[in-house]
């Protein structure tokens, strides 16, 4: 194993990083800006390294002071988070380059799965469905005649992109000269590549992806599903696993066809591939995020393995602790992603100093937290501030208790989009599992500002109940306020879809 690990990260996922090294007895490196010299980080790792100013062009992506302050600590491997240099294949490779252990994949597997077209290309290959589209980067005019071939609608997406950003969905030839020149422009100004595809649009999908985790030995297992379909804008907002769609057989088709794609690419560490899943049932692949994942704990919580120290244990060389039959799926986890933005002002991003904060805590609840009373949120970063998993032996008993404990969050001095959760958690669509990644788009509800009422958490477990003794989404007519008199359910004609 290491003996000292640098975090190239801040927040939350730099505090995850540090726990899964102190109980592997790894010393651990901080770097932080000047905005952060009080961070939580800061704090938990055995050494703090000054790296600059806070836009993130001038500290946590400067490749040359990180790899500078590795050497000088003495670390022998670097672990880069999730965002920043997560999915930086020069970075990777200037960390190999100074003779240091790179937590992840390979530098050649992230440019691979960076490149959507090339990645589209490799899936393909390796017999994992795709979305009908175009097979590399072509011209206008080839795009033009491709469209027409596809059919409407279809989406644009940038060959460097990834995540939403570069994507137009354009539903009739006459708009898409002026999608793809938009499109073009975004990609080049985002990521310095103007190269856009195609793909046919599947409507009324779920964004549902599927944990993997690789050793260099040649050994490759799955963690079972996520459900990301709650999303604004192509941030996610609440995660859970398993899926209230996935039944065992789509599990064990979307796992394999997750682990063809693993080993066709020769993939290493932890990882995740992306599909969207319709509503027949077909799943398309989507991309593959070679790195660690903001979500990663509902999948801890529901397989019991520990994904950070797994990733260390690989990148040490070590093999795999499992094998596939080892992995059981226990119960649910769902996630509420806590940011410090205003819901109902467009979530416009909130800054200033948290002057109260309460975490919760209790059976089935585990918070990972950045923040602490006294921190200064700035307008430099992510917003997100911490994230509240709940597991319970059900959905319903992980819901109830997600709901719980936002309920006990107390957080002043800073807005934050907890009341937007506490709002989707007791939507009965939500409820019922019946939703996709239009959801929040079609629910403007969540929105409203007008005054609120909780449903009874006794008239949501009878929902559940139902739902999970007849396999039928079920509706919650109502069912407000402390007065259980007030319950009736009806049952949805429909069988859940
Ligand atoms: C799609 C799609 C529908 N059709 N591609 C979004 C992020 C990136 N990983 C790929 N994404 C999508 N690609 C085709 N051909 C739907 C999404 C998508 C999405 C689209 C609009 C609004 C919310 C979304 C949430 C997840 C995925």
């Amino acid at each position: 194993m290491f003996r000292k690990v640098l975090v190239a990260n801040r927040g939350e996922i730099a505090v995850r990083v540090i726990r899964a090294c102190q109980e592997l007895g790894v010393q651990t490196v901080a770097v932080y800006s000047e905005a952060d010299r009080r961070a939580l980080h800061v704090r938990y790792a055995d050494e703090a390294y000054f790296i600059g100013p806070p836009p993130p062009g001038e500290s946590y992506l400067r490749i040359d002071k990180l790899i500078d302050v590795a050497i000088r600590s003495g670390a022998d491997a670097v672990h880069p988070g999730y965002g920043f240099l997560a999915e930086n294949a020069t970075f990777a490779r200037a960390v190999a380059e100074a003779g240091l252990t790179f937590v992840g994949p390979s530098p050649e597997a992230i440019a691979l799965m960076g490149d959507k077209v090339a990645a589209r290309k490799s899936a393909q290959e390796a017999g994992v469905p795709v979305v009908p589209g175009t097979p590399r980067s072509l011209s206008d005019d080839e795009l033009l005649a491709a469209a027409e071939r596809l059919g409407f609608p279809i989406m644009v997406k940038a060959a460097a992109g990834g995540g939403g950003k570069g994507m137009r969905i354009v539903t009739n030839p006459a708009e898409l000269p002026s999608a793809l020149q938009a499109a073009r422009r975004e990609a080049k100004g985002a990521f310095g590549d103007d190269r856009v595809y195609l793909e046919k649009l599947i409507e009324g999908g779920r964004h549902i992806e599927i944990q993997v985790l690789a050793d260099e030995h040649g050994n490759a297992i799955a963690l079972g599903e996520r459900e990301c379909s709650i999303q604004r804008r192509h941030q996610k907002l609440l995660e859970e696993a398993p899926s209230p769609f996935v039944d065992d057989d789509l599990r064990q088709r979307m796992s394999e066809t997750a682990l063809a794609l693993v080993r066709a690419v020769n993939y290493t560490n932890a990882g995740t591939v992306e599909f969207l899943v319709d509503r027949d049932k077909n799943f398309y692949f989507l991309e593959m995020n070679t790195r660690l994942q903001v979500e990663h704990p509902v999948t801890e919580m529901v397989t019991g393995v520990d994904i950070v120290k797994e990733q260390l244990r690989i990148a040490s060389g070590r093999r795999l602790r499992y094998t596939q039959e080892n992995i059981r799926l226990k119960g649910w986890a769902m996630e509420a992603r806590i940011t410090a933005e205003d819901p109902y002002n467009n979530f416009l991003p909130s800054t200033g100093k948290i002057t109260l904060l309460q975490e919760p805590t209790g059976p089935g609840v585990r918070v990972e937290s950045g923040v602490f009373e006294g921190f200064e949120i700035s307008l430099y970063y992510d917003p997100m501030i911490a994230k509240v998993i709940a597991w319970g032996e059900t959905r319903g008993e992980a819901l109830l208790r997600l709901r719980r404990a936002l309920q006990e969050y107390r957080i002043l001095g800073i807005k934050t989009n907890i009341p937007f959760h506490r709002r989707l958690l007791d939507n009965t669509n939500f409820i019922g599992g019946v939703y996709d990644t239009g959801f929040l788009e079609n629910t403007p509800e969540l929105l409203a500002t007008s005054a609120r009422h909780h449903l009874h958490p006794a008239a949501i477990a009878a929902t559940l109940l139902m739902h999970q003794r007849r396999q039928k989404a079920l509706v919650l007519v109502s069912g407000t306020g402390d007065r259980p008199s007030l319950w009736k359910i009806a049952a949805r004609r429909e069988a859940l879809r």
